[in-house]
């Protein structure tokens, strides 16, 4: 009794009130409960069921809340993203893939759509190595008019080929709108600066569109020499037509093509403007290096001269002024009209109006 005085103190009317009060009391939780807002036992949320809801609220879209704790699935995605953007390693010197001498198909048949499901890792003219960063980014420039089935021959060989020596590469078809003369110089040096607003390559192979090659040791890369890669072709018996031969498929860096200001402009029709740029190499004191004999050969795809392709009579003449004129005559007097850049899957395709040779030519 002398416990708990006051309880005896409560008259009858406090004691239902009281009564009445923890009955509501209990309703009121019970309808909570069953309500689903609270859980028996744990009405305050642990660090768990934080970052639970933090975790159905993100996949939900709803927590845009910026340096929120990372959710399981976000964990998830980071490591994923770090598996893939884990820096690759270089590709070897000499790559695993390359094959020596094949055989070569000219198949009358060869369909564009056929060459292009043959090469699925190639888009919009390029292509790099799936799983190595490449020892150069290589430019493939060829001048071009009206030789569609020769474009597809080469098309055909020289992405595989490519590919093989694990290049990072692009292949840029340099088209002359028009009919007037031809001028393969002039389209090359084109090829040389079209291509480099799309990216910065390393090296730069001038190449004729009906030289195929039929070894893959011979490298299309770039060395601390400009390289001359047609050592021999069918059509000459697989000798070196001259001494100083420097046509059909050359190697130069950009900096070496740079430095001799590029190809002359002013060589319309066949002839003198490999010979030209074989003397601005040497004006530079650089040298030209050749594959060996075995490895740098060519089937060149027969043909007839081309119309607007005759031969031009004034070769010996410009020959003879080369190293008055190099500096003048080039990269930095380059005049054209781009009329369109097209990029369907294996080769970017730039179709330009380069006027027409001087009237007193
Ligand atoms: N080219 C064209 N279209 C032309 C002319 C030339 O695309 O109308 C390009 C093409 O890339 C070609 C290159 O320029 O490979 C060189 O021209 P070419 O193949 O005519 O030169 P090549 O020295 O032949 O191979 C010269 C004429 C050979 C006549 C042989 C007759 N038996
Ligand atoms: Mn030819």
């Amino acid at each position: 009794m002398g416990l708990c005085p006051t309880v005896y103190r409560f008259t009858r009317k406090t004691k239902c009130l009281l009564l009445l009060a923890l009955c509501l009391c209990v309703l009121a939780w019970v309808a909570a409960f069953i309500s689903g807002t609270v859980k028996p036992f744990e009405l305050v949320p642990t660090q768990v069921q934080k970052w639970e809801r933090m975790g159905s609220e993100v996949e939900a879209g709803l927590n845009t809340e910026p340096g929120g704790l990372y959710t399981p699935t976000e964990l998830l995605q980071t490591k994923e993203k770090e598996e893939e953007e884990l820096p690759k390693a270089p590709c070897p010197k000499k790559s695993p893939l390359l094959r020596g001498p094949l055989p070569l198909s000219f198949e009358p048949a060869l369909t564009l759509g056929r060459v292009e499901g043959e090469n699925g890792a190639v888009s919009g003219g390029q292509y790099q190595p799936a799983d190595c960063v490449a020892q150069q980014s290589v430019a493939v420039l060829i001048p071009h008019r009206n030789r569609e089935k020769h474009l597809l021959y080469l098309l055909h060989h020289l992405h595989p080929f490519l590919q093989r020596q694990q290049l990072h590469y692009a292949i840029y078809i340099i088209h002359q709108a028009g009919e007037e003369t031809f001028n393969r110089a002039k389209l090359l040096n084109i090829g040389y600066l079209e291509a480099l607003k799309d990216y910065s390559w390393d090296c730069f192979i001038f190449h004729d569109v009906d030289l195929v090659p039929e070894n893959d040791h011979n490298l299309y890369t770039c060395d601390q020499q400009p390289k001359h890669l047609v050592v021999g072709r069918n059509s000459t018996g697989y000798k070196l037509r001259y001494k100083g031969y420097f046509g059909g498929v050359t190697a130069l860096s950009r900096q070496q093509f740079l430095k001799v200001n590029g190809f002359p402009n002013s060589y319309w029709g066949w002839g003198g403007e490999d010979d030209d740029l074989r003397k601005r190499v040497e004006l530079q004191r650089m040298s030209v290096v050749r594959p060996p004999a075995a490895i740098g050969r060519y089937t060149m795809v027969f043909h007839q001269r081309d119309n607007g392709n005759e031969v031009n009579k004034d070769r010996m003449r410009l020959l003879s002024k080369t190293s008055d004129m190099w500096k003048k005559d080039g990269l930095n007097s380059c005049t054209y009209q781009t009329l369109s850049v097209e990029r369907p899957p294996l080769y970017i395709n730039v179709t330009v109006n380069i006027g027409k040779p001087p009237s007193t030519h």
